[in-house]
């Protein structure tokens, strides 16, 4: 077989099938290979006439089917079928290869990969590919690890088959190993926290502005108009104004309200843990999922007393509206700053060097997060590179200056009526957190020098102190 392929795609699932599409529709010749045979043969039937497609029946034939350096993309399963596919494939490359994993891989398994591969000269590319079906198909958000040197091969290629907003492409090399992944990661977790935000703020329009699922969906259109504008915002508006064809009814009337995760979410929180980092928006957005299929405890729980919920009338309901957008968009603002922190904490245990600014760039299109929105946090990143927090520019600042007594109010209002805004308190409690001059964590200090002579820092004065709390007069010493 002659080597002609610019690219190959082993794993033709939904999202292999769509990417190896994508690459030929823009005029890549793509080998296409995948364990059930039966998938690649279906793939030329199908989209044969789209581009240009070397199908091939075994690793071996895929393998001579690419041009050197061989650029060989998995998209199967993340975990064991990866490694499964690295075994398979990996003793047929030569130094200087390049196997690309575009799967949903744990980004410390795609270190370990990249730094076992790299042992044998050949490059490891843990890329993440949002924008699930649809996205594969006419233009994801691409997220690549692995080293600037495979980036500089393989770049021009992602850079080609992404989305584009304003001409930009939504790929690019985000730092080396499993930074690529890491990205796609928190990317998932600030779109878990997104759409439960969004969640909150409809509850609180039906149930205490008394407004319908067709009347709220009219609230978010309005509101997709403006600084909340986004894909998110949108299907919102689409999801609440659909009927159901059975019973007439509002679709989202009928949806069992267990909510169910995948997993990136749950890896998001459990590493934030590591990194001690806090997205606390982003962790009660995973727990409201997990709150939510508790069916036992929801049963034990249903009937206990909550606040009292006094109706509205229509001018009230209207001021109610407007307050929780400025709650929402305050909440949103909190929950991607904790997101770009945990990137730039992660960047620094890792030695990753990642733009942030970028991030924001390749987020603008073709994934589930895409927002206007991201265009500003971009534009405070080239401001300024190093800043720690998007608080930190004066916009931001100022709209969340704006929103303090709305924001403030919603969260209030929504205990007394005894409605679950799990992720709102959270952003405002992170906001308070962070702005106070001090925190009882002085006090913490003091317990865990008593039970544990854990020792202290004061403020007065360098130094790590302990005080025998046992002894006459309790003495301090110093360590
Ligand atoms: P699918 O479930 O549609 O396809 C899975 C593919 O993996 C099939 O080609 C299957 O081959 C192959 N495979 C499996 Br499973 N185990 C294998 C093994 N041991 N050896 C070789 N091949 C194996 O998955 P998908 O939705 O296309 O997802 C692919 C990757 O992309 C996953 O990592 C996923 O997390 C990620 N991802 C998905 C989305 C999305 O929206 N779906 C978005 C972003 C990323 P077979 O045909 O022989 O069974």
């Amino acid at each position: 077989m002659n080597a002609t392929a610019a690219i190959g795609v082993t794993g033709l699932g939904v999202m292999g099938r769509n990417l190896a599409r994508n690459f030929a529709r823009n005029g890549c010749t793509v080998a296409v290979h995948n364990r059930t045979a039966g998938r690649t043969r279906a793939l030329i039937e199908v989209y044969g006439d789209e581009g240009t497609f070397v199908p091939a029946e075994s690793p071996e034939e895929f393998v001579a089917a690419l041009e050197r350096p061989r650029r060989l993309m998995i998209m199967v399963q993340a975990g064991e079928a990866t490694d499964a596919v690295i075994d398979e494939f990996a003793p047929l490359l030569e130094p200087g290869d390049i196997i690309i994993d575009g799967g949903n891989a744990h980004f410390a398994d795609t270190r370990r990969r990249e730094a076992a591969l790299r042992e044998r000269g050949i490059h490891f590319v843990g890329t993440g590919v949002s924008g699930g079906e649809e996205g594969a198909l006419e233009g994801p958000s691409i997220m690549v690890g692995g080293s600037a040197e495979a980036y500089d091969v393989l770049g021009p290629m992602f850079e080609t088959i992404s989305a584009k907003v304003g001409g930009e492409p939504c790929a690019a090399h985000i730092g080396s190993d499993g930074a690529g992944h890491f990205v796609k990661m928190v990317h998932n977790g600030i779109e878990y926290a997104d759409m439960q935000l969004i969640a909150e703020a409809y509850d609180l329009l039906r149930q205490v502005a008394g407004y319908t699922p067709a009347e709220i969906a009219d609230v978010f259109r309005r509101w997709n108009e403006g600084r909340l504008g986004s894909y998110l915002i949108e299907i919102t508006a689409e999801v609440l104004a659909h009927t159901d064809p059975e019973t007439g009814g509002p679709f989202v009337d009928i949806v069992a309200d267990a909510a169910g995760q995948k997993g990136t979410g749950r890896w998001t929180v459990q590493t934030a843990l590591d990194l001690a980092s806090p997205v606390t928006a982003i962790a009660q957005a995973t727990f409201a999922r997990a709150a939510s299929g508790q069916r036992d405890l929801r049963a034990a729980y249903a009937g206990l007393p909550g606040g009292t919920r006094p109706p509205l009338s229509r001018t009230e309901a209207e001021r109610f509206t407007s307050q929780v957008e400025h709650a929402l968009y305050a909440s949103k603002v909190i929950a991607y700053d904790q997101g770009w922190k945990m990137i730039q904490d992660a960047a620094a245990e890792y030695g990753w060097k990642i733009d942030l600014g970028t991030v924001a760039r390749i987020w603008r299109g073709g994934c589930i997060i895409r927002a206007s929105f991201l265009d500003r946090i971009r534009a405070a990143y080239a401001f300024d590179r190093d800043l720690v927090s998007l608080l930190g520019e004066m916009e931001f600042a100022m709209e969340i200056t704006d929103a303090q007594v709305p924001w403030r109010e919603i969260i209030a209002s929504a205990a007394r009526r005894g409605i679950p805004v799990p992720a709102f308190s959270a952003a405002l409690a992170h906001y308070d957190t962070l702005r106070a001059d001090r925190l009882p964590a002085a006090l913490l200090q003091g317990q865990r020098d008593y039970f544990g002579a854990h020792t202290y820092q004061r403020v007065d004065r360098p130094g790590t102190f302990h005080t025998v709390w046992t002894a006459p007069g309790r003495p301090e010493t110093t360590t």
